[in-house]
């Protein structure tokens, strides 16, 4: 029997259902976010539904969770799949969670077609990808690609000043497993992420499987506006050094500099913070995030020098600046990766298309170490980030099937 045969529609199904009681939020979407408890619960589950078959599971320094099916050669290095199991505050069942599922049910598929493979295939749950607790986001798979550093991540706090190293602490706690010593990172032989599409090109053009050519750039930042707590029944405008009336003036020059005539780049302020944050005294703190994305790095490099020269700009009378966060480049996925994805969903007559993807993953860091591609599934009006996130079981089971027949092929080369 083929791995493809072997992958079972209802257990994929079932297994996020079990999961999505984790951090279950009443819309039926989910708030399990990095390093939370509820994380915890969905790393303790998979580990508990791995052991049960016999895999291996252990874990790194940053957290980033493994489970290993031995190959017949136990040194090469492993093939790789696997998302995230953290989610958005208001985020979907599916996002991450259903690359971390398919990556387990394509093991258990080879394991129940007793298909042997050369390489050792290893499912991953990497840590924090969403980064909406702790910035920068796709923090696990980049500290194990060496694209950030381990110590300046374990320092990094949250929006309530809870030091990301004490939250990793607590969660492996609550969720043990053996820890492979030294820095995270190892080699691996390739790479495959599945993840539901988030947009609706799919759903709209009728088609079953994305085959990734790769991922868009994008680039984080941190605006503060810094200016003087006043009484805001005596103090005159004149005198006024109003922290909040700087960041919107700000805000509102960027909303138009970044407005381009194609729709192509997407600049998103996601989060707005504005102190002491009383009716009756004027802001003497204000500061927003900035996520902007596109598919080119000149692109998103001029607009990082308009955005910085507006803040230079617009500020006064208040003092402000922009801190860049992150900064990743466009990824292209490899070629033989991305043919034998789409080799893979003719051979199991799945309709398919070459897409690009307007999310960031973390296939964007491990493309940068090993051979990786992507495939995407539809969901429900394209919709994603949003507690009303959908997805089928069919459409859930046709992309892992996908995944494990280019698992296998991976795993014997
Ligand atoms: O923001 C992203 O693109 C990903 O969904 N975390
Ligand atoms: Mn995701
Ligand atoms: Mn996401």
């Amino acid at each position: 029997m083929s791995g493809a045969k072997a992958v079972r529609e209802d257990r994929l199904w079932q297994r996020h259902a079990d999961m999505a009681k984790l951090g279950g939020t009443p819309k039926g979407g989910v708030n399990r976010q990095a390093l939370s408890r509820e994380d915890s619960q969905a790393r303790k589950l998979l580990a508990s539904w791995a052991e049960a078959r016999g895999f291996a599971v252990f874990t790194d320094a940053i957290g980033n969770l493994f489970v290993r099916r031995e190959g017949q050669d136990a040194d090469a290095p492993p093939v790789a799949s696997g998302s995230h199991m953290d989610s958005q505050p208001t985020g979907g069942r599916f996002d991450g969670m259903y690359g971390v599922l398919a990556a387990f049910e394509a093991l258990e598929a080879l394991e129940d077609a007793g298909i042997k493979t050369r390489r050792p295939v290893i499912a991953v749950a990497w840590t924090n990808e969403e980064g909406s607790r702790f910035q920068p986001g796709a923090m696990g798979s980049a500290v194990f690609a060496g694209h950030y550093k381990l110590d300046d991540m374990l320092l990094v706090e949250d929006w309530n000043g809870v030091v990301l190293k004490d939250a990793l602490a607590e969660t492996l706690r609550a969720a043990p497993a053996p820890m492979r010593d030294g820095d995270p990172g190892f080699a691996l032989g390739g790479y495959v992420e599945a993840h539901i599409e988030q947009g609706p090109r799919l759903e709209s053009e009728r088609t079953t499987i994305g085959v990734v050519t790769g991922i868009q750039g994008s680039r984080r930042f941190i605006v503060q506006a810094m200016g003087e707590e006043a009484h805001a029944g005596t103090t005159p405008r004149a005198n006024r050094k109003d922290a909040f009336a700087a960041a919107t003036r700000i805000a509102a020059a960027m909303y138009e500099a970044t407005a381009d005539a194609d729709d192509t780049l997407r600049f998103t302020i996601g989060r707005v913070d504005v102190q002491p944050g009383s009716p009756n005294t004027v802001p003497g703190k204000a500061s927003f995030t900035i996520d902007m994305r596109h598919p080119s790095n000149d692109v998103l490099e001029a607009h990082e020098k308009t955005l910085r020269d507006i803040v230079a700009s617009r500020a006064a009378p208040c003092q402000a600046k922009i801190d860049r966060v992150t900064a990743v480049a466009p990824t292209d996925f490899d070629p033989k990766v991305i043919d034998l994805v789409r080799a893979k969903a003719d051979a199991l007559a799945l309709s398919n298309m070459d897409m690009p993807s307007g999310a960031g993953h973390d296939a964007m860091h491990i493309a940068r170490l090993c051979p990786a591609g992507m495939i995407f599934v539809p969901c429900e009006r394209g919709v994603s980030h949003n507690e009303a996130e959908n997805a089928t079981p069919a459409d859930l089971a046709a992309g892992a099937r996908v995944l494990v027949a280019v698992l296998e092929e991976l795993a014997n080369r």
